[in-house]
């Protein structure tokens, strides 16, 4: 162990830690990390000294921000497959290993949590989030799809909840988290530090002790009117919806839906429906054979250029509009 490693691994009395440390890249996941991580997880399993695994973000901004997506694209652009397959698999494998994890497994997050960061914490039973936390699947602004297993969670959110954020993209803050399903315990970040502590100490029990009341919950007042637009067959007839309604909480949503892949959107939907009828493994399996026909579309390429490499916010999506999506094209990118 160095202070230099990108994740830093340790046992604290009865706790093994672990800390995502790439704060300059909001703690995203490359795959040197997610092998250290898998590695930690593995050796903590049959170590009887340890009773439980926390796992924290460095720094103040970010539990985890995603994955290397630049590293993804310059792999499917250089033609690179065996590179893209082992990123994508050995990071669903370590999902599916910490959702069977033997032993609690705590995830405490401070500062922004999307993507990869969801598929590390939101498999497990315990997710604490502080007002500072901030959920998202923003993968359809860059012509991908909310993967990690989240074909699998976005559909067992309440009504279709899971749906308006993996097309939005839209964030979930502080305890609307755990309302929406991200997180099952709020604590304040100031006392973030002591829950830690207290962990190694106490174990679980230190959870509920250190877990604050809940603020109310601000999408309540939508949530009947996102389960009517979003339950729609087709991104246009949701779109429709979501028009017809033209309640100002539609705003965002339509603003969102306007700007990011109109075939990521799609595909995304399509995803998610499936997803509700699958295993964890099963939406895992089927989101890895997704990733060979998503990537192959140039809205893949496009889309991180745009939003991460250039950072232009400007990418030229193929087709450019919702309406000019042939559903028979993405039927065809489905086993
Ligand atoms: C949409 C996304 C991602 C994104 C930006 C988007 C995403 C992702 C990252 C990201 C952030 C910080 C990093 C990094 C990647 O940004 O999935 O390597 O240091 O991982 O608009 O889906």
């Amino acid at each position: 162990m160095t202070t230099e490693a990108t994740v830093i691994t340790r046992r604290d009395g009865r706790v093994g830690r672990i800390l995502l440390n790439r704060p300059k890249a909001l703690n995203a996941l490359d795959l040197e990390m997610i092998r250290a991580l898998t590695r930690a997880l593995k050796d903590w399993q049959d170590d009887p000294h340890v009773h439980a695994v926390v796992i924290e973000g460095a720094g103040d901004r970010a539990f985890c921000a995603g994955g290397d997506i630049v590293f993804l694209r310059e792999g499917q652009i250089s033609g690179n497959r065996p590179a893209v397959d082992a990123f994508f698999q050995e990071e669903y494998a370590l999902n599916l290993l910490i959702a069977a994890y033997p032993k609690p497994y705590i995830a405490l997050i401070d500062g922004i949590c999307m993507g990869g960061g969801i598929g590390v914490s939101v498999h497990s039973p315990h997710r604490v989030a502080t007002e500072h936390a901030m959920f998202a699947m923003p993968e359809t602004a860059i012509g991908f799809f909310p993967d990690i297993g989240a074909t699998y969670f976005l559909p067992r959110l309440p009504g279709q909840l899971g749906v308006y954020l993996g097309l939005t993209g839209l964030r979930v803050k502080g305890a609307d988290a755990v309302y929406a399903g991200f997180a099952t315990h709020y604590t304040p970040r100031a006392q973030l530090p002591a829950l830690s502590a207290a962990l190694a100490e106490q174990g679980l029990a230190a959870l509920a002790q250190f877990a604050a009341p809940l603020p109310a919950y601000s999408l309540a007042e939508y949530r009947s009117a996102i389960d009517h637009c979003f339950s729609a067959d087709s991104v246009p007839e949701i779109v429709r919806r979501l028009e017809a309604d033209g309640g100002a909480w539609t705003e965002p949503a339509l603003k969102a839906m306007r700007h990011v892949s109109p075939s990521a959107l799609s595909w995304t939907l399509e995803a998610l429906r499936r997803g509700a009828d699958l295993t964890l493994p099963q939406a895992l399996d089927a989101e890895f054979a997704l990733t060979k026909t998503t990537m192959a579309h140039p809205d893949f390429a496009e889309g991180v250029r745009a939003m991460v490499v250039d950072k232009d916010r400007q990418p030229k999506w193929s087709p450019a509009t919702i309406e000019t999506v042939d559903p028979a094209t993405i039927s065809a990118m489905f086993r």
